[in-house]
């Protein structure tokens, strides 16, 4: 039994229907990896890292959804950052040296949720996209599934089975900074990722041009079709991608728009403060808030995901962000580190 989600309310999930398992998208390349190697973390030195040098550049966009804004110029340090996302061989890693317990993996409190949640929220799982046929009504396209976690990806039945470099999922907040402190890192600042993610160009794309796929070239791994029951893999990836699998950007640096949705160390809050200028972290969390989550729940979460889709959601742009439940992984959203010293 799966249970759809209608909001990702911190603690309080709501519900509406349940329905049958959906399948996981299968994107034909679950024995490829499109980096030809995947470097092991090392928490005293920077390997698989780049280095951004430290720049002053035009924060946010105020031409696109009303979070992104005010633009305003920003002055970021240099730092490393991971030329891909984590994934799931090095995060496996990780859990084998400290035995560390994802969130997905532990057994909700019933105190945080309402008296008449279902049973299923009561058992540790996560949220997987679950799209609609084409031709059923679109009402929503996720699911809360018991038993899926990062070692099962698309629901207790599946595995990570040949998926070493694909990116780690179902990781909450607290999953990847665990992580980034193991391997001796942080997450990146909000404005770290946009940052890295504007690559060499100052334009609303991450690449030369004003279109997601100028003739035809797709530089993300994004969802081409009308989401979410049109699912037209022109860019090759059906789904989840390997890392890697898209061009580096000028810096070297695989994937930062697209494939999974990031993790940034930023509290959420709609809109930029122009007067954070100076290496902004955003703001603390008591003066964070979302319309969906609250106050103190949500962090900001950067780069689009393989959901991204022109009909829906354009926000396969580095000045792009989201609110995410700080507690909440899901099938879409993963992490990568920084090294904040020269
Ligand atoms: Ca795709
Ligand atoms: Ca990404």
């Amino acid at each position: 039994m799966n249970i759809k989600i209608v909001s990702f309310t911190s603690c309080a999930l709501l519900f509406l229907t349940q329905a049958a398992a959906a399948q996981p998208a299968d994107d034909g390349h679950s024995t490829h990896s499109c980096l030809a190697e995947i470097t092991e973390v090392d928490s005293t030195d920077n390997r698989a890292q780049v280095w951004i040098k430290s720049a002053e550049f035009i924060m946010g966009d105020n031409s696109a959804y009303p979070e992104e804004g005010p633009a305003h110029k920003v002055s970021v340090a240099g730092f490393w950052i991971d030329t891909h996302e984590v994934t799931n061989g090095q995060f496996a890693r990780f859990v084998e040296e400290t035995g560390y317990v994802t969130v997905a993996e532990r057994n909700p409190d019933p105190a945080n949720w309402p008296d008449d949640a279902p049973a299923e929220f009561l058992k540790p799982g996560s949220v997987l996209f679950t799209p609609p046929a084409l031709g059923e009504p679109v009402i929503n396209w996720w699911s809360w599934i018991a038993g899926t976690n990062w070692r099962h990806p698309d629901g207790p039945d599946s595995s990570i089975a040949l998926k070493d470099n694909y990116p780690v999922i179902h990781v909450a907040f607290e999953d990847a900074q665990a992580y980034a402190k193991w391997a001796g890192r942080l997450l990146p600042t909000e404005a770290q990722f946009e940052l890295a993610a504007h690559s060499k160009h100052d334009g609303r794309f991450a690449w030369n041009g004003n279109e997601l796929a100028s003739n035809g070239h797709h530089h993300a791994n994004t969802w081409q079709g009308t989401f979410p029951a049109e699912n037209k893999p022109q860019d090759g990836h059906a789904g989840l991608a390997p890392v890697g699998c898209f061009e580096a950007n000028d810096y070297g640096v695989h994937d930062l728009i697209g494939n999974v949705w990031e993790w940034t160390s930023n509290w959420y809050y709609p809109e930029h403060n122009p007067a954070d200028s100076d290496n902004p972290t955003g703001p603390s969390q008591q003066e964070s808030y979302s319309s969906n989550h609250g106050e103190a729940i949500a962090r900001v979460i950067k780069g689009g995901s393989y959901l991204c889709a022109e009909n829906f959601c354009l926000r396969f742009r580095p000045a792009a962000r989201e609110a995410q439940d700080s507690g909440l992984g899901t099938s879409h959203i993963g992490f990568r580190t920084v090294l904040n010293k020269s």
